[in-house]
């Protein structure tokens, strides 16, 4: 789409949508200000199509508390919907599929896992890679690593620890009231005063925490992340006016749009960029270059992605307005097994895959040992 390598790459024909529903074991729990998690369960998005097939990796989380959005609510709007107005319009490319969609209100991360399975499909049928369609520029990324709240600053220190060893080159550690300036204050002082360490609240704190906050100013983080509600800009603002720690949104960022605004109104001078939580992928390099013309650093966030929706979130992160490490760590983070090819952390960076379309494989067995609901089909009636 940018460097017009689109020029040679045809619509493809949409003849079926399968749904899988799978089920991960994490190698050990994550805790954010939402809650413990010890397994992920993903939708998967396979389409079918005349010109072949394409996957993709919804990121909604079991439970709507990172955002309204669940596995069971995406599945549904893509069934009864999303994917039914897909197959209405036959042929089209991925570039097409949010304008089919825009009929229905929200859901961007269901629209996301579908425009990347189209675009999968699309681009494996010319054989682009994601990077190239996308306008990457390196070949491979920075990678950090989100440290979950931990059961005690021991622990925490020998967690952080262990990814400083495998060389990830930023660590990001969630807080919440009650848990932040003691641990962030602790790893600081473990990792030293030039390692790149940043926080994430998940919006667990209000206004009323401004001065609080403050603390944090003397630890020299790169940024503190979403420490609000998502609706409320103007409480970042706030924030950002009062203390030297860069505010970055991410819950709040749900389009382009919204990503102007924030800036211009200095609620946030950092952007982490969610595909799945802004609609898909070419908004979110809409978001890219949008910052970019405002010298606003972005980096790409996670949603603990399988190896599929890890390839996409590499290569978007290869683009070049993403100059900070994202948290786009190793398969191994968080699973024994990938669904795909593993990503290997090799001197704190993941190779951006060349292959066609997101250059990896789903390893089918898997999605069936590994299903947690009977697999939903939506084809043409
Ligand atoms: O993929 O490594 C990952 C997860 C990174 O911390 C991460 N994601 O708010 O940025 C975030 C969280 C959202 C998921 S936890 C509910
Ligand atoms: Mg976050």
């Amino acid at each position: 789409m940018r460097t017009g390598l689109l020029g040679g790459i045809d619509a493809v024909e949409i003849e079926a949508v399968e749904l899988h529903r799978i089920g991960m074991p994490l190698v050990r729990p994550f805790e954010t200000s939402f809650g413990r998690q010890t397994a992920r369960e993903v939708l998967l998005v396979h389409v079918l199509t005349t010109e072949g097939d394409g996957w993709g990796e919804c990121v909604a989380m079991a439970d709507p508390v990172y955002s309204s959005e669940y596995v069971g609510g995406a599945a549904a709007v893509i069934r009864d919907y999303l994917a039914p107005a897909l197959l209405t319009a036959r042929t089209l490319r991925a570039s097409d599929v949010a304008g089919v969609l825009e009929f229905a209100v929200g859901h961007r991360m269901a629209k996301a896992a579908l425009e990347v399975a189209v675009l999968d499909a699309q681009t494996r049928a010319s054989g682009v890679s994601f990077g190239e369609y996308f306008g990457a520029v390196r070949p491979e990324v920075d990678c950090g690593v989100s440290v979950g709240i931990a059961p005690s600053i021991d622990a925490l220190l020998e967690e952080v620890a262990g990814y400083r060893d495998e060389g990830y080159r930023r660590i990001k550690l969630k807080i919440k009231p009650g848990w932040d300036v003691e641990p962030v204050a602790a790893v600081r002082s473990m990792l030293g005063s030039d390692a790149l360490l940043q926080v994430d609240a998940n919006t667990a704190y209000t206004i009323a925490d401004i001065d609080h906050l403050r603390q944090l100013d003397e630890f020299g983080l790169l940024l503190i992340e979403q420490p609000f509600v998502e609706e409320d800009i103007a409480a970042h603002v706030r924030l950002a006016h009062a203390i030297d720690t860069p505010v970055c949104l991410d819950e709040s960022i749900t389009n382009t749009t919204v990503a102007i605004d924030a800036i211009e109104r200095d609620a946030t001078s950092i952007i982490n960029i969610k595909p799945g939580r802004v609609g898909g992928y070419l908004e979110a390099i809409r978001i890219h270059d949008a910052c970019r013309e405002r010298d606003v650093p972005v980096w790409c966030g996670g949603m603990l992605e399988t190896g599929l929706g890890r390839a996409a979130n590499v290569a978007l992160a290869a683009l070049p307005g993403f100059t900070l490490p994202g948290d786009t760590s190793a398969s191994n983070r968080y699973f024994a097994d990938d669904l795909t090819e593993s990503f290997v952390l090799v001197d704190g960076r993941l190779a951006v895959p060349a292959g066609p379309g997101s250059g990896v494989t789903v390893r089918t067995e898997l999605v069936d040992d590994w299903q947690v609901r009977p697999p939903e089909w939506v084809g043409r009636a």
